[in-house]
């Protein structure tokens, strides 16, 4: 049996990456049948306690903008209890939302946005570096 276990290891490996890269791209990008959301970053550097803000893109399928969303951001960081700061959201194009939030310390955060759409709940996430 010795002589598999290499064999194993680098499957193993092979289905944790590919589902790291999965859930990865999938956290920050949804689409269904219905509707589909994205989130980016809308600039490459954060800072303690400046405004930091994020786009979010969201289309019915067939392309249609959402207009006026029922959309809340919240920045966090994953692994600490500062707290939960909810983002100001502003609909600076049709279908196209700026969030502006305050990340109050240096760190890892991240950026998530929930919309309720019709009676769907969609959840787009991305973490950013606040140095
Ligand atoms: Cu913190």
């Amino acid at each position: 049996m010795e002589y598999c276990f290499p064999a194993v290891l680098y499957f193993a490996a092979i289905i944790l990456f590919r589902q790291f890269q999965d859930r990865s791209q999938a956290e920050a990008f949804y689409s269904d049948e219905q509707i589909r959301m994205e989130i980016q970053a809308a600039q490459s550097v954060a800072m303690p306690m400046k405004e930091t803000a994020f786009q979010i893109f969201i289309t019915e399928l067939s392309e249609n903008p959402v207009m006026s969303a029922d959309l809340e951001l919240n920045i966090s960081m994953p692994d600490m209890f500062c707290g939960v700061f909810p983002a100001v959201i502003v609909e600076s194009e049709p279908g196209v939302y700026t969030a502006t939030a305050v990340p109050v310390m240096q760190g890892l955060w991240q950026a998530e946005a929930a919309l309720r759409w019709k009676d769907q709940s969609v959840k787009v996430r991305t973490l950013f570096k606040v140095r």
